[in-house]
């Protein structure tokens, strides 16, 4: 029966297909097993021990991903003689007999990850000889060595692609990818490779991608691929990599040397089009100021290249090898997390495309951006989690920094930043969080004078986003932000800032979505705790301060997050969550308030509104007689107790018998709309 209808259901399928391309639709039809798309079959996942027999000869695809497969036979695909594509990772592949791909000559593609090819390599290796026009190989996670691999890739010169990771690789040499004349990727990612030859890639003129990255090379010495166009070591563990010190053209726009051990910068190749230099995670500092060396010139290294039994010792003066290169493409540049103390006179001075720079997690102290090296295409700029007290932005007349949008200085020990630096930007984010600083105006001293040490940010018309969190701000005077559109501000971690509350955010408050004011001593007490003015805003954070009631005015804003976290609120009025607020709150923060568990009317009425996600949940507690419980599954007892009528409650005060009366006739009338939440207790 069931194979009645699988024939019919074939035939109608291929009709249908047929009809299917004229008007343009891709339509999906089912095989027993499989799922057929045009010539693409995907046989992925279905415990297949075997390749299914019964497909379309004209297949052109075939993907058999995650089955169980150990064999390749001669026969597995003579009827698929279009194939193009086949694709058999994760099986449990030993063996491709010899004759397997005698049938499909054309294939273009090979996916063979993740299998055991290992076991039987060598009569693997005659099967893939076979293919003449192969140009895609994936042969990672076969636990091959180099041994393998070599026997392997033998006379596979048609390839273009081809990938070794996650194998067990350990030296190359000239012999290993001799025939892959055409050659254009190459992935040797995750293997254990700790030596390479000179002359392994050599024969590989068309190589534009190598991957090397998760391996144990310790050093890249005499680099001279002149045709690649991005090499990947990251993840290696490198501390020199030089170069040869030629004039030609290096082809090389990526290089990631993230994740090694450098001390040095790179030498890099003189003339080449790097874009992206990635540093990031080494150790990597500049060394003309030691403490010991007088001039550029004293800085030297010796390299000590061993080759056979002959050793060399190269001297550099590593200043003057950096400088002869040309890096005038570069675009994106990351040197962070390494050891850098200063930048030497004129480094970025002849990086003239650089749009990206990442020098944050280092040891700058000071950084002098001169004039005559101008950063005219920097847009984002990352110097945080240094040591810098001084900061030096010469101003030409056009300014020097006349594209910048991002500037984080997160993370220092600055007071003050040049005056005016912003001018001439086009600055929208500034991070200043966590240095020690205020921001004028200031307010008077007992002269009557303002405090010198400040940070103008009055009038940067194009500034949005600026985070000034844990800079022990002084009380923020009431024009500070007044002239900039500041859309996100984030204040937190500043205890003195608003002490006189939100008057100083007037100027901006219709503008302002993002606003934090965590743990800036906010009080229910205090004389403007009023949020209408902001009507704009998306998401506020209030945790973190002393609030005993819920503001009032924020049942009129449109929020959608909302962070109540570590205040003293007692409960949450059920009616400004009927209002506006409770329209619009989708993410709510709640925990760590001392709640009533006698007056959780509220947080049933939030429960029933399904629209607001109470993020901490399982955290928010509530109190009750001086014990803190769980508001999700409140035992029984308690709730007992909250109802009895004569319980003394102490925060009741004159509305006590009242309270108890309601009590008494929820008892009686339960299904009563008005106070149904009561009944949740
Ligand atoms: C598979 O084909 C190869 C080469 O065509 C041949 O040497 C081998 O004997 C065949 N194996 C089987 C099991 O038919
Ligand atoms: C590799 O190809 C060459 C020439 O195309 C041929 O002479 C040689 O026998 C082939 N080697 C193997 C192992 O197939
Ligand atoms: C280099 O390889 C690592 C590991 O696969 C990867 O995370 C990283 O993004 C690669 N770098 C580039 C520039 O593609
Ligand atoms: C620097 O010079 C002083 C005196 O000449 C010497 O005692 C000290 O060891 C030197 N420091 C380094 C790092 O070479
Ligand atoms: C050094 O290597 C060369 C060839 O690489 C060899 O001829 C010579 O004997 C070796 N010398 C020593 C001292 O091992
Ligand atoms: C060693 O130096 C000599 C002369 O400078 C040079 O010809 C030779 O190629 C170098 N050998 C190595 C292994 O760098
Ligand atoms: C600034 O850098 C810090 C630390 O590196 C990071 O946490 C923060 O998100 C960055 N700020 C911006 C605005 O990107
Ligand atoms: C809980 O309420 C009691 C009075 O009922 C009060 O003394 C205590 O401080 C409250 N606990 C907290 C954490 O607010
Ligand atoms: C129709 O044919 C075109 C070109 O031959 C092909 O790209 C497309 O995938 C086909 N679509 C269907 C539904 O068979």
């Amino acid at each position: 029966m069931e194979s009645v209808f699988l024939s019919l259901s074939l035939s109608l399928v291929f009709i249908v297909a047929g009809w299917g391309n004229k008007t343009g639709m891709v339509l999906a039809t089912y095989h027993r097993t499989c799922k057929l798309v045009h010539r693409a079959v995907d046989c992925n996942r279905r415990w297949q021990g075997t390749v299914p027999e019964d497909l379309p000869a004209d297949i052109e695809v075939l993907f058999l991903d995650h089955n169980t497969i150990r064999t390749l036979k001669n026969t597995s695909l003579r009827q698929y003689q279009n194939l193009e594509t086949l694709s058999l990772r994760e099986n449990r592949l030993e063996l491709i007999e010899p004759g397997a791909f005698l049938g499909s000559r054309d294939l273009k593609n090979l996916f063979l990850a993740d299998n055991t090819l290992f076991t039987n390599y060598s009569v693997t290796a005659a099967a893939l000889r076979s293919l003449q026009t192969l140009r895609k190989l994936d042969l990672s996670g076969n636990h091959l060595t180099e041994d393998m691999v070599t026997t392997m890739l033998c006379n596979l010169s048609s390839l273009e692609s081809l990938s070794l990771a996650r194998n067990i690789i350990m030296r190359l040499d000239s012999s290993v990818f001799e025939s892959l004349s055409q050659l254009q990727e190459l992935n040797l990612e995750k293997n254990y490779i700790y030596e390479i030859e000179g002359g392994t890639f050599e024969g590989l003129q068309g190589l534009k991608m190598l991957n090397l990255a998760y391996n144990y090379i310790p050093c890249i010495v005499e680099f001279g691929l002149t045709q690649l166009k991005m090499l990947n070591a990251s993840n290696n563990i490198i501390e020199w990599f030089l170069a040869v010190e030629v004039d030609a053209v290096f082809e090389l726009e990526t290089l990631d040397l993230s994740h090694n051990r450098l001390l040095f910068f790179p030498l890099l190749p003189r003339q080449s089009k790097l874009r992206s230099l990635l540093l990031r995670d080494n150790e990597m500092s500049f060394y003309r100021k030691l403490p010991n060396a007088t001039s550029l010139m004293d800085v030297t290294v010796q390299f000590l290249l061993i080759e056979g039994n002959t050793t060399n010792v190269t001297t550099l003066s590593l200043w003057e090898e950096v400088s002869l290169s040309n890096l005038s493409s570069l675009n994106f540049l990351d040197m962070s997390q390494n050891q850098i103390r200063y930048l030497p006179d004129g480094f970025l001075g002849r990086m003239t495309s650089l749009s990206h720079l990442k020098l944050n997690q280092n040891c700058l102290e000071t950084l002098h951006i001169q004039e005559r090296e101008p950063l005219g295409m920097l847009t984002d700029l990352d110097l945080s989690q240094n040591q810098l007290s001084e900061l030096h932005v010469d101003l030409g007349s056009e300014g020097t920094l006349p594209n910048l949008r991002l500037f984080n200085l997160s993370a220092n020990r600055l007071q003050r930043v040049p005056p005016n630096i912003f001018t001439h930007t086009e600055i929208t984010t500034v991070d200043l969080s966590h240095n020690h600083i205020d921001l004028c105006p200031q307010q008077a001293n007992a002269n009557g004078a303002e405090y010198p040490i400040c940070i103008d940010l009055r009038n940067v018309t194009s500034l949005r986003k600026l985070y000034l969190a844990g800079c022990g701000l002084e009380m923020v005077a009431s024009n500070t932000f007044s002239g900039t559109s500041l859309t996100h501000l984030d204040l937190s971690n500043n205890q003195r800032a608003l002490a006189r509350g939100l008057q100083p955010l007037k100027d901006i408050a219709l503008m302002l979505q993002v606003l934090s004011l965590r743990n800036t001593g906010l009080s229910s007490t205090m004389e403007d705790i009023d949020f209408s003015g902001f009507q704009n805003l998306v998401s506020l954070d209030l945790s973190e301060n002393s609030l005993t009631s819920f503001p009032e005015s924020l049942s009129g804003l449109k929020l959608h997050t909302l962070d109540l976290r570590r205040n003293r609120l007692p409960s949450l009025p059920q009616h400004s969550m009927q209002k506006q607020l409770g329209r619009s709150l989708s993410v709510l923060y709640l925990s760590q308030n001392p709640f009533d568990c006698c007056k959780l009317e509220w947080w049933d009425f939030l429960h029933s509104l399904r629209t607001v996600r109470v993020v901490d949940r399982g955290q928010v507690t509530c109190n009750y007689s001086s014990n803190i419980i769980n508001t999700v599954g409140l035992p029984e007892s308690v709730l007992q107790s909250c109802r009895a009528p004569g319980r003394n409650y102490s925060q009741c005060g004159a509305g006590c018998p009242a309270l108890s009366m309601i009590w008494g006739a929820c008892h009686k009338h339960t299904a009563k709309g008005s106070i149904k939440s009561l009944l949740y207790l």
